[in-house]
């Protein structure tokens, strides 16, 4: 059978800015399914024949940026199986990727032409309150990167390496901004209204 192109949000933001809290409230309104990159490395990490397990562990305690060919399959993996199970499902929030140019590279060679990315939609936090609910997070989250030496690093990465490429897509006109400070009901509400102009 033909498959459809789907239609492909990129959620993007420093961490602790809230994208898998909005992508999990968007799923319960919207026909979108959730990946989150980070998920599917951690997840990655965890299966026991995975060849790639320390690499993850290592960047991730580093706050660096996986190599693109790890996270770019996981990605590929995740959206036919969605897309086998259930053809309907054919718009993907992807949370936390593309991170770099590499990441973006890794993105145009596997699925340019297999999907269309619609814009991106960047959750914008300060850096002191995104570092504090990761920090808060941390005290149950189980996360390797919940604390304070990871966090640096992480917020690095993304000032450095994340922010040109939302810049980039900013030139294009494809990024829908929202005040990702705010309370999650407030943020949330931005994010429909946002979503219905978009026709979602
Ligand atoms: N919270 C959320 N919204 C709130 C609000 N409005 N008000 C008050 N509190 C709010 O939220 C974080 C915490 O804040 C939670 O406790 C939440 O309840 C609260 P969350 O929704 O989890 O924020 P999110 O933006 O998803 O934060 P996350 O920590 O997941 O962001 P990161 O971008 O840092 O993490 P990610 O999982 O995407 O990546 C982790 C690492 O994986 C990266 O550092 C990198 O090493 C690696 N990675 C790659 O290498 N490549 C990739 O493509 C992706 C990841
Ligand atoms: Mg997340």
């Amino acid at each position: 059978s033909v498959m459809t192109k789907p239609n492909v949000v990129f959620v993007l933001g420093g961490p602790g800015a809230g994208k898998g809290t909005q992508c999990s409230k968007i799923v319960e309104t919207y026909k979108c399914t959730h990946l989150s990159a980070g998920d599917l490395l951690r997840e990655e990490r965890c299966r026991a024949e995975s060849k790639d397990g320390q690499l993850i562990d290592a960047y991730i305690k580093e706050g660096k940026i996986v190599p693109v060919e790890i996270t770019i399959n996981l990605l590929r993996k995740a959206m036919e199986e969605t897309m086998q199970k259930d053809s309907s499902k054919s718009c993907f929030l992807i949370d936390g990727f593309p991170r770099n140019e590499d990441n973006l590279h890794g993105w145009t060679r596997v699925m340019d032409g297999k999907a269309k990315v619609k814009f991106v939609l960047f959750f914008d936090c300060g850096t002191e309150v995104c570092i504090n609910r990761c920090l808060e997070r941390g005290k149950s989250s189980g996360r390797t990167d919940d604390n304070r030496e990871s966090l640096e690093k992480r917020i690095q990465t993304y000032q450095q390496s994340t922010r040109p490429i939302i810049q980039l897509y900013e030139k294009q006109g494809k990024v829908r901004t929202v005040d990702a400070s705010r309370p999650v009901d407030e943020v949330f509400a931005d994010v429909m209204d946002l979503l219905n102009k978009e026709g979602f």
